[in-house]
């Protein structure tokens, strides 16, 4: 029983390292102390370290740098995001796993989290660097009543609620670039990745890519990312506790798709506007299939990135590399 394995962890977290009585945890829920053992070897093998005090109870001594499911779930304040994880060491791509799980049926909120990944990719499919236990590799499938023309704003949504996430729990002000960097000092800390699967007039599921780098010195990334890379730790100086900032962006996430869904993109827009180091920059839009220069005006109710042109024309356009 998960909740009761949870209970089980928060209580040894905050005894603040005094011991928590097996017995009468066992007593309380109505379990034998044999099935209170059992969770305990398990937390084991999840690497936290705990000692076994005669006639006392468990001790906490050292809890693991690890994103598994407990993890996250004792930071979580959502109903359904984040209540089921499939946690996993080292995977290609999270966004693959999510895919064939939404296929398969995976319910509302489900998240898919490693803590590595050897073929972790972008937009276009371009490589995304994924050190081993030094990031946020993770792709939550959702399924929000939105019409499939709605889903690319989800991209904005993430970005508002990780960077409200990461203000929440390190003081630091990330800015958003347009449509799906999360940038500390200029430098790229979060990437985004939103698809979709979708019937004509229905979504079906919406898979959230978020690659973040957080515990990473400079020596974690490849040569070529150096100049254009950063994480949270290069930023603050202190470790993170990733399992903690997922769960801070899931229940913003819940909360600002749920707002989406209900009132529209207006006050998403405004938060979003809040936080973009966009709006009144020349910038420079590389596409597929043309580069154009303008001014960058703002968002659009619909997220599209508005310039205008040296001619005087106001484009839209839905995405783009954005060089600033
Ligand atoms: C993105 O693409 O920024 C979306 C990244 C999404 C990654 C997540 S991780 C979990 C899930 N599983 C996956 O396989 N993917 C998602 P794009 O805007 O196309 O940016 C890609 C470019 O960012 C690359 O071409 C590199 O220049 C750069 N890049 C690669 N790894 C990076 C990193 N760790 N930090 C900063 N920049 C990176």
């Amino acid at each position: 029983n998960t909740n009761v394995k949870n209970e089980l962890l928060k209580r040894l977290f905050e005894a603040k390292g005094e011991p928590v009585s097996g017995q009468e945890f066992a007593e309380q829920f109505g379990l034998s102390r044999t099935a209170i053992w059992k969770y305990i070897k398990e937390f084991e093998e999840d690497g936290y370290e705990i000692a076994s005090i005669r006639k006392k109870g468990y001790v906490l001594i050292s809890s693991p740098d690890r994103v598994n499911s407990a993890n996250i779930q004792k930071h979580l304040g959502t109903s359904s995001y984040g209540r089921t994880i499939d946690y996993y060491e080292s995977v290609q791509s999270t966004q693959i796993i999510a895919h064939d799980a939404a296929q398969a049926e995976a319910a509302d909120g489900t998240l898919i989290v490693a803590e590595e990944q050897t073929a972790g990719k972008g937009r276009l499919s371009r490589p995304w660097s994924s050190t081993a236990n030094k990031g946020i590799w993770m792709s939550l499938i959702i399924r929000p009543s939105l019409m499939p023309q709605q889903a690319p704003q989800m991209t904005l949504v993430s970005a508002v609620a990780i960077v409200r996430a990461i203000e929440e729990l390190t003081q630091l002000e990330a800015t958003i670039k347009w449509p799906n960097d999360i940038m500390i000092n200029g430098k790229k800390m979060t990437g985004i990745l939103t698809e979709l699967q979708s019937d004509p007039d229905r979504v079906k599921a919406i898979i959230i890519g978020i690659g973040m780098n957080v515990n990473q010195g400079e020596d974690d990334f490849p040569d070529e990312l150096k100049p254009i890379a950063t994480s949270l730790k290069m930023a603050t100086g202190e470790h993170i506790d990733r399992a903690k900032l997922i769960a801070g962006i899931l229940n913003y996430l819940e909360l600002y798709t749920k707002m989406y869904e209900k009132h529209g993109f207006g006050p998403i827009k405004l938060l979003w506007e809040g936080y973009s180091n966009t709006a009144g920059k020349r910038v420079r839009a590389v596409m597929l299939n043309e580069t154009i220069e303008g001014t960058a005006l703002g968002i659009s109710e619909e997220g599209l990135l508005e310039l205008r042109l040296d001619d005087g024309s106001v484009r839209g356009i839905y995405s783009a590399d954005i060089v600033l």
